[in-house]
């Protein structure tokens, strides 16, 4: 008995050793608690290109300043010299800390190794690298470890694992090493991806989280050869989705992506300040920190983190603009940040006309981006009787409530009486209400304070097989004219509603299809129209994706009650196969 049980452990502690220290949920689970208190991190890249900063040879390159190799196919050998000029010597690694503490980040994800496979670190596994190949010689991750500790934020690592366009065996380089025939990727792999991997988990202490990027081409075994070096070398290392084959601790959302994302997996954006991760000289398209801040409370509202970029020059400085918005969000965060450190998504499963919501322990964060008008603030479908209501920016004042609750049909009501003028903070001002009990809220969609109605293509019922939501909730693919959408949502306040049709255009404004016949069927009446441009819709959340109004024609709903829309295309136009790209249909009261 006592002999088999041991022979059972022991064959157990063989099997685990073996097969590299499998990563259990538990495990998974407890590398997450640190990621899921932060919620907001800085991103920096930084590398040789920021030398040329958006130039060669005297002509602007187009595009992302960290893929300037790619994009103006740069031989190695030219691009290789940029080393022998790099000397950051302005480069202070607790100040670059100290800009993100004040912004409120919790960590710091840095580019150890950017596509252009150039080690930003001291590395023995190539000479390719800051230390051995430029005038500066100084490890900046060693640096910023030190920073990292004395101020109390973790420091991630960003490694490009495919990509790497100095190396004939590495993904990405046509224009040095055209004959694919001669790659082999793993050989690549095995010389440089694990050795530096390795370094980075063994040279600079604790290390939070390691950023893969573009996975590609990788193999399930190369994506779980990567996830298993990094927990066994550091158990509380996370490792994000990027690193292929769904092998990471959480997801990446597309760059720049504000996602819809409630009740999946944790998930996180990365976004730029500018329009660029790496500096480019001439990118001044800044976003507005009150844009920053929106988007800040939008990924938390969907239970993601929000990972800020800034692109670091070549002597080393945060440009300017960059430290001065991270400040402004800085002020913000002081005022507000309890509604954001370990907050999760809000209870709804929409967005509301005034902003966001995010749920803290026993509390519910109102994110109010556009403040009342009048002196009360009203929010329908709480169930939960609450015991406080407070703005963040003036605690210990609370606001006077009242609930009410009426059947059939049964509606919910919170009024806030007196808010102050104007808005607390014009960007965002938080609202904390303290709950009596677990959350509980009408999670059907209904039509808001103030009348107007909202009806998100992710709340839709889909009849279809090809149209489908993408990650931003949006229906894609809707090309086929037998497809189409419904929703069912309770009107409170009847009256006459003039409907529009909310579209996206491809991301970065690429491409948008319009054209397409449609009927809207609501409370039996039927409307014809056609989608088309009729002027764009403000989307600061996310950006890239401009938003089109198509205008429908007028309903009057003559009275309270649950209502059904239907969207039914006669024919659509996709010449480009965009087709209908679905973002929601309002009902704004007339
Ligand atoms: C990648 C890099 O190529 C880029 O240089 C930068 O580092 C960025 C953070 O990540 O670019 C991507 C990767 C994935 C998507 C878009 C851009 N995506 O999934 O939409």
């Amino acid at each position: 008995m006592t002999r088999s049980r041991n022979f059972s452990l022991i064959l157990l502690l063989i099997v685990a050793l073996c097969s590299g220290a499998p990563s259990t949920d538990a495990d998974r689970e407890r590398r997450l608690e640190w990621w899921r208190d932060a919620r907001f991190g800085m991103f920096i890249h930084w590398g040789l290109y920021a030398l040329p900063a958006g130039y060669w040879n005297g002509r602007e390159v187009p595009g992302i300043g960290e893929w300037i190799m790619n994009h103006a196919q740069i031989p190695v050998k030219e691009y290789e010299k940029l080393a022998a000029k790099f000397n950051p010597i302005r480069f202070d690694a607790d100040q670059w800390v100290a800009v993100a503490k004040n912004a409120g980040m919790k960590y710091i994800v840095i580019t150890a190794k950017h596509h252009d496979g150039f080690a930003m670190f001291n590395s023995k596994a190539s000479k390719y690298n800051i230390v051995d190949a430029t005038p500066f010689h100084r490890d900046p991750m060693k640096e910023l470890a030190a920073a990292c500790q004395r101020q109390g934020i973790r420091l991630c690592f960003y490694y490009s694992q495919t990509q790497d366009w100095h190396e004939p065996d590495g993904i990405g380089n046509n224009w040095d090493f055209p004959d694919e025939s001669k790659k082999d990727f793993n050989r690549y792999f095995q010389a440089k991806v694990i050795p530096q991997v390795r370094e980075l988990l063994t040279q600079y202490g604790p290390v939070g989280l390691i950023w893969f990027d573009t996975p590609r081409n990788m193999t399930r075994e190369q994506s779980s050869q990567l996830a298993d070096l990094v927990h066994t070398l550091q158990p509380a290392c996370l490792v994000n989705g990027r690193v292929g084959n769904g092998m990471g601790d959480y997801d990446s959302a597309g760059d720049n992506q504000i996602s819809f994302a409630k009740g999946t997996r944790e998930w996180e954006t990365p976004v730029t300040l500018n329009d660029t991760w790496g500096f480019k000289r001439d990118d001044n398209h800044w976003k507005s920190s009150e844009v920053l801040i929106h988007q800040l409370a939008m990924t938390l509202s969907q239970g993601g983190n929000y990972l800020l970029n800034v692109g670091p020059t070549a002597e080393g400085i945060i440009p300017r603009v960059s430290v001065e918005r991270l400040a402004e969000v800085g002020q913000w965060m002081k005022v507000n940040s309890e509604s954001i450190y370990g907050s999760t998504a809000g209870p709804y499963p929409y967005d509301f006309p005034w902003g966001v919501m995010t749920s803290g322990k026993s509390k519910l964060f109102l994110h109010v981006f556009h403040w009342p008008k009048e002196n009360t603030f009203t929010l329908y479908g709480l169930k939960t009787k609450i015991g406080r209501a407070e703005l963040l920016s003036n605690r210990g004042w609370p606001i006077q409530f009242k609930q009410q609750r009426t059947k059939d049909p049964e509606h919910y009501t919170l009024t806030l009486l007196i808010v102050p003028q104007p808005a607390p903070d014009a960007a965002d001002s938080v609202i904390a209400l303290t709950l009596t009990g677990k959350p509980e809220v009408v999670t059907e969609l209904q039509q808001q304070p103030g009348r107007k109605v909202t009806l998100p293509a992710h709340l839709a019922e889909i009849h279809g097989s090809t149209a489908k939501l993408d990650t931003r909730g949006v229906v894609e693919h809707w090309t086929k004219k037998d497809e189409w959408v419904e929703w069912k949502f309770q009107v409170s306040q009847p009256g006459t509603f003039a409907i529009r049709v909310i579209t996206s255009e491809q991301k970065y404004g690429n491409g948008w299809e319009g054209g397409h016949h449609v009927t809207v069927g609501v409370g039996g009446k039927t409307l014809d129209a056609v989608i088309k441009n009729d002027g764009k819709l403000d989307n600061p959340g996310n950006p890239y994706w401009p938003y089109v109004i198509s205008k429908v024609g007028t309903v009057t709903l003559d009275k309270a009650g649950e209502y059904q829309l239907s969207l039914k295309p006669q024919s659509i136009e996709s010449p480009k196969g965009y087709g209908l790209t679905l973002v929601s249909l309002e009902m704004e009261p007339m």
